[in-house]
């Protein structure tokens, strides 16, 4: 398993793909919305994913739902701060899930790990050059416009083609701030700028992405994409009956080799990985 630079040694030794845990301190994420939005909720729902197994657990301050509306700097902060010193206090391995250099320098005094920046760096002119600074572990997602206007964004001719390029060209962007390609994550942000069907050629040609050199991390948790795969009689599949399409996604992903995939429910995705591995060892 290639890991990015920088990870403590307790993830930088393991062989399988890693399993990150969603914690989102929001009232209004499309998945967990509201059910963790006070410090100590989050808290204790992060504490409980690293007990489960979350090799990571990704909190976040603001929902990338499509249309949702930004929140101010300081709502996200009070927010996401608190949860991240708590969690790192009980040894929990913590990444950041924000598009805001100010939100990553503060996360990562507080003792951060990794900066999950779902715009690769567009949003804020200064998220490249914090983490040129600070050298932690930056997962760079797809990304091509805010939440509001992220649903008419979602024109390509050939998706996979073009969102391997566009992440290609804001990876080179990276290095000429100055971040290390050895400390880089790509992730071709499902559901973010795709209409449901475009994130199935993303998913079937998960080796181009691969090919581009770099550990990639998978978010398809629990996403639309699946609900509507699962649709009966016209009806959307809620968001809480897509764990099994969740899994069986965890099991081709790991088995392709991905380095993580970033999930609500870390025990499913482990138990998937651990028969992958098992079935690997077999001769
Ligand atoms: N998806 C969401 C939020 N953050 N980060 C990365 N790197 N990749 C993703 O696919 C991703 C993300 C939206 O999902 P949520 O509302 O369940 O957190």
């Amino acid at each position: 398993m290639q890991h990015p630079h920088g990870l403590p040694t307790s993830l930088a030794d393991l062989t399988r793909t890693l399993v990150m845990g969603v914690v989102n301190v929001t009232p209004d994420s499309f998945s967990d919305g509201g059910k963790f939005d006070t410090t100590t909720s989050a808290l204790n729902h992060g504490l409980q994913l690293a007990k489960y197994g979350a090799d990571i657990v990704d909190v976040g301050g603001e929902s990338t739902r499509p249309g949702a509306q930004r929140v101010t700097l300081q709502e996200e902060l009070d927010r996401v701060i608190p949860v991240v010193q708590e969690l790192v206090a009980n040894s929990v391995v913590v990444s950041v899930d924000t598009m805001r250099s100010e939100v990553a320098v503060q996360a990562i005094v507080a003792g951060a790990h990794i900066i999950n920046d779902v715009s690769g760096g567009q949003a804020d002119p200064e998220m490249f050059s914090v983490i040129a600074q600070e050298q932690v572990p930056f997962i760079m997602m797809h990304w091509r416009g805010h939440s509001a206007q992220m649903i008419d964004q979602a024109n390509y001719l050939d998706v996979v083609s073009e969102v391997k390029s566009e992440l290609a060209a804001q990876l080179a962007k990276a290095v000429e701030s100055g971040i290390s390609t050895q400390r880089i994550v790509l992730d071709p942000g499902l559901g973010f700028s795709k209409t449901p069907e475009q994130n199935w050629p993303i998913l079937k040609h998960i080796s181009e992405f691969s090919n581009l050199g770099i550990p990639l991390l998978v978010g398809a948790s629990r996403k639309r994409f699946l609900g509507e795969l699962l649709a009966a009689e016209g009806v959307t599949r809620p968001v809480d009956q897509r764990e099994s399409a969740t899994t069986a996604l965890t099991t081709l992903l790991a088995n392709q080799g991905v380095w993580a995939v970033r999930v609500h429910d870390v025990l499913a995705a482990r138990d998937a990985i651990a028969v992958v591995e098992k079935l690997k060892e077999q001769s």
